[in-house]
């Protein structure tokens, strides 16, 4: 069994859990904020047997689209930096994802 983490913009959130259980795949959606931009984005949290990985991973290829992202210096205060090393624009989007192993999954 694998244990697989994908880190997804907000936007695509909703179609890809719903892309996701439309095939019977189990969703667990976490909100989290990206270090760099410090914006919102989506982790889901999915366990998933062996064979079914490359299905979810087709599933949020399709789901998940690159965009560009302007950032805010807004944002950007809050790591204490100001907006200095910012670039102007960075493609944001797709899925970023982890698969590990999982030892044992157990529902008591
Ligand atoms: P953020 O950390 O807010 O990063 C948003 C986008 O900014 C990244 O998109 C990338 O295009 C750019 N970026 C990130 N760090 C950068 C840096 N040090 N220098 C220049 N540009 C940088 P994605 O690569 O699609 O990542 C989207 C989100 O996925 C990230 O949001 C973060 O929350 C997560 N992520 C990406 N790679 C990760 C990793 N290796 N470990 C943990 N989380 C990761």
């Amino acid at each position: 069994m694998k244990l697989i983490f994908a880190i997804i913009n907000n936007d695509d959130s909703n179609s890809a859990t719903a892309a996701l259980n439309k095939e019977g795949v189990a969703v667990t959606r976490l909100s989290t904020t990206g270090g760099f931009l410090m914006t919102g984005n989506t982790t889901l949290l999915i366990g998933a047997e062996d064979n079914d990985v490359e299905k979810i991973k087709k599933i949020l290829k399709d789901t998940c689209a690159q965009r560009k992202h302007v950032p805010s210096s807004y944002n950007s205060l809050g790591r204490g930096m100001g907006d200095l090393g910012l670039p102007a624009e960075v493609t944001v989007g797709g899925a970023t994802i982890f698969v590990l192993s999982v030892d044992e999954n157990i529902k008591i």
